[in-house]
């Protein structure tokens, strides 16, 4: 009696079966069935926040605009003609992802929807700058992806312990009336409006960091192994679809070392149609190093163990044909259910397909050891877990727009238009000659007037600059 036959026969395994459950689920099997109706068949009572396991949520942010710079003069008694002394506007406050390890979903992005970073206060007078306002910080999970909304590009991956990342810059403050003043114009009447802060829509999506990921079908021993090797406590019972959200493990070694297993909730044939709970949790194994495919070898649920095998590496392809290359190591589990010769059949196919396979018994840990020396020897020579780098490219085009000036000859009227001009326009005081000469310098230097020539425009014609009027004089 070898040493496997010798523990098949000290261990009965009795498993915590609860026949409702398994019987409902069998005679639906393969349809899709509401998660809710399989923890009403379940022993134990859950937690609320099981049902919470959010991993991807939409947000707007938007950073604060600049203050406005001030217009005001020095006014003291016996000093005559004192200056511009208007202050500078603040800074708006950005909008700032942080890490905060103590987070493990997104659950706190499902109410509140809008991040508004504060503005910066307006400048004063006696050179007093505004106050720039404070970052808005938004903590997330570690592992978090932050997405444009609209492409879908990956900005930034908030993966790093106390890692900070500006999603959106708070508007610069506009200079006060103090920065105008020249040897020929002394009192300058006007000041600069603060920028705006940006803002964008965007899509928040966590994929858990880890070295190695468990898939394999529902009730094949999964959580049984992850608990044996670390001090995760997920549920484990028999019936299918116990865990129905990602949980996390660290396997010390002996020498020291470690790594992160990471249990998911398991897979059916069709998962990618959104059979089961479909394939949505692989997101959190997309990362990992190197996979464990879980199988029953001993197919006590009425199942081949090889198509199992295929069946989950077909899934794996329909749902990212990167992660489907991923290193993958076979643990044959339920080996103590198992015959010889379904161990032996088994063990031959994968081998066949390329793939390393270790007979266990998860609950009494029976060959779980040389599994996880396999995994940690595999580790070393592999790359570190997967970060994922910046595609969004900030949108150069409507960056240019912003300086882009349009001029247009309308019924005999030339409209000039263009978020530089108004921009400038928000700062001029037209009741004030120096104010006025500013302007039409800066029309200059942006070419504005250059372009009005060029449309025909002759002295005497109506210029409309962003809905004000003005004569055209050379
Ligand atoms: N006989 C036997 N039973 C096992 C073995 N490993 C796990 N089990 C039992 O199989 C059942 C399912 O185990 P889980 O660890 O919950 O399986 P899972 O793969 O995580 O299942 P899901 O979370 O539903 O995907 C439990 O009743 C375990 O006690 C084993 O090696 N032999
Ligand atoms: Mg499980």
């Amino acid at each position: 009696m070898n040493a496997l036959e010798k523990i098949k026969k000290r261990f009965v395994f009795i498993p915590q079966t609860n026949i409702c459950a398994t019987s409902f689920y069998k005679s639906l099997r393969s349809k899709i069935i509401p998660r809710a109706l399989f923890i009403l068949f379940k022993n134990e009572k859950r937690e609320e926040g099981d049902f919470l396991f959010i991993d991807v949520a939409k947000i707007k942010v938007k950073a604060g605009d600049g203050g406005n710079g001030a217009v005001s003069f020095h006014r003291e008694k016996y000093v005559a003609a004192g200056g511009p002394d208007g202050g500078d506007g603040g800074k708006g406050g950005n909008v700032v992802f942080r890490v905060d390890s103590s987070l493990s979903t997104l659950a706190d992005f499902r109410y509140k929807r809008k991040y508004v970073a504060k503005n910066g206060e307006n400048g004063k007078g006696k050179r007093a700058s505004g106050k720039s306002a404070e970052d808005l910080v938004i903590r997330v999970p570690k592992g978090t992806l932050v997405k444009d909304a609209e492409t879908g590009k990956i900005i930034a991956d908030v993966s790093k312990e106390n890692k900070e990342f500006v999603i959106a810059k708070g508007g610069k403050g506009g200079y006060g009336n103090m920065h105008f003043a020249t040897p020929t114009r002394q009192v300058p009447r006007f000041s600069k409006p603060g920028l705006k802060g940006e803002e964008m829509e965007i899509q928040l999506e966590l994929k858990l960091l880890a070295d190695v990921g468990l898939v394999g079908f529902p009730n094949v021993g999964k959580s049984t192994l992850i608990s044996v090797v670390s001090h995760a406590k997920p549920v484990i019972a028999n019936y299918h679809f116990t865990t129905i959200t990602p949980v996390l493990g660290v396997v010390r070694m002996q020498e020291g070392s470690s790594f992160v297993i990471a249990d998911i909730p398991g897979l059916i044939e069709g998962a990618g149609e959104g059979l089961g709970l479909g394939h949505q949790f692989l997101r959190h194994i997309e990362r990992c190093r190197l996979l464990i495919h879980v199988v029953d070898v001993s197919g006590s649920e009425g199942r081949n163990p090889i198509e199992d095998f295929n069946t989950i590496n077909e899934e794996l392809i329909k749902f990212n044909l990167e992660l489907s290359k991923r290193p993958m190591i076979v643990a044959m589990n339920k080996c103590d259910l198992a015959t010889e010769e379904q161990i032996k059949e088994f063990k031959s196919y994968v081998k066949l397909n390329g793939y390393e396979s270790f007979e266990i018994m998860a609950p009494i840990r029976y060959g779980v050891d040389s599994l996880l020396k396999k995994v940690q020897e595999t580790l070393t020579n592999l790359p570190p877990i997967k970060v994922y780098e910046a595609e969004y490219i900030p949108n150069t085009l409507e960056a240019n727009d912003d300086n882009e000036i349009k001029v247009e000859k309308v019924n005999g009227k030339y409209y000039v238009e263009g978020k530089r001009i108004e921009r400038l326009i928000g700062s001029i005081n037209f009741d004030d000659y120096e104010s006025l000469q500013y302007f039409q310098k800066k029309l200059m230097d942006f070419g504005a007037i250059d372009m009005l020539h060029k449309e025909g425009v002759q002295e005497g014609d109506t210029v409309n600059i962003c809905d004000v009027e003005f004569e055209f004089f050379n």
